[in-house]
């Protein structure tokens, strides 16, 4: 079975490399035939040129683009690669490649066709340094209030970006109308396998700390943008 793991970057030069060889330690023991995809929007720090030598030496691939955004970029990297299964997850470590091997074991039992990291089951949650943070409990309740309430879904984190999936489920689905914006395209991403009969699962995660670098997200507009698009989902917009 092949494997791509999708590396949206931006401004990642201290974390990635780091990040890609932790990945492929991880992976090593489930052998598979592993390839590691880097999207970097030209970030002005350097990143792709960090990435590049190691595109000599390992099973990594690298492409820049010259303009900004993460659901695109993630979609760049899946058009750009053929394989059975695929993951997608944070640079800065918020997601630990220690945790990829859970997120697969479903998919690969054939158990489930989409596996989300969550936050918000038993064993889940995020470094102490944001547990009960306003961040942590806005987008617990966020979470909440989706899932369970707007959308009906069957898991309780549909926002982590950590994700495992069948190439399936790209084939399903209209991609470009999904990988648009920031984050929200996991939302869409979950609700439309869900629709079009495929098995959702969830496995807790615990965020780590984001080790070098600055965060690009900006919460009360991502609560925002979530929110409205679990509305424009539910409603068919
Ligand atoms: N290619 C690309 N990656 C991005 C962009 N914005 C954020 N990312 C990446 O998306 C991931 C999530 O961003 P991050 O700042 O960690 O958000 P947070 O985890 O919500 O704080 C990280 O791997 C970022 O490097 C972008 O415009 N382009
Ligand atoms: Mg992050």
């Amino acid at each position: 079975m092949k494997l791509t793991v999708i590396l949206p970057t931006y401004n990642e030069a201290g974390n990635i490399v780091k990040l890609i060889k932790a990945i492929l330690k991880a992976l090593k023991p489930l052998g598979l035939q592993t390839q590691v995809i880097v999207v970097d929007d030209n970030s002005p720090d350097g990143t792709a040129a960090i990435v590049k030598p190691l595109t000599k030496k390992l099973a990594v691939k690298l492409f820049v683009r010259k303009k900004r955004g993460l659901a695109t970029a993630i979609l760049y990297g899946l058009q750009r690669t053929h394989a059975d299964i695929f993951v997608i997850m944070d640079t800065d470590f918020n997601h630990q490649p220690k945790d990829i091997p859970r997120l697969l074991t479903p998919i690969i039992k054939d158990k489930a066709d989409l596996v989300i990291g969550s936050r918000y089951v038993a064993g889940g949650g995020m470094h102490a340094s944001e547990a009960g943070t306003i961040q942590f409990l806005g987008s617990k309740w966020g979470n909440r209030l989706v899932n369970r309430i707007i959308l009906g879904l069957p898991v309780h984190e549909s926002l982590s970006g950590f994700i495992a999936f069948k190439k399936e489920i790209l084939k399903s689905t209209d991609l470009t109308s999904i990988f648009l914006g920031y984050g929200e395209y996991c939302i869409r991403l979950l609700y439309r396998a869900h629709q079009a009969g495929f098995r959702l699962a969830e496995v807790p995660v615990v965020y780590g700390q984001r080790r070098y670098g600055q965060s690009k997200s900006r919460l009360l507009k991502m609560m925002i943008d979530y929110l409205i698009t679990a509305v424009k989902l539910r409603l068919n917009l």
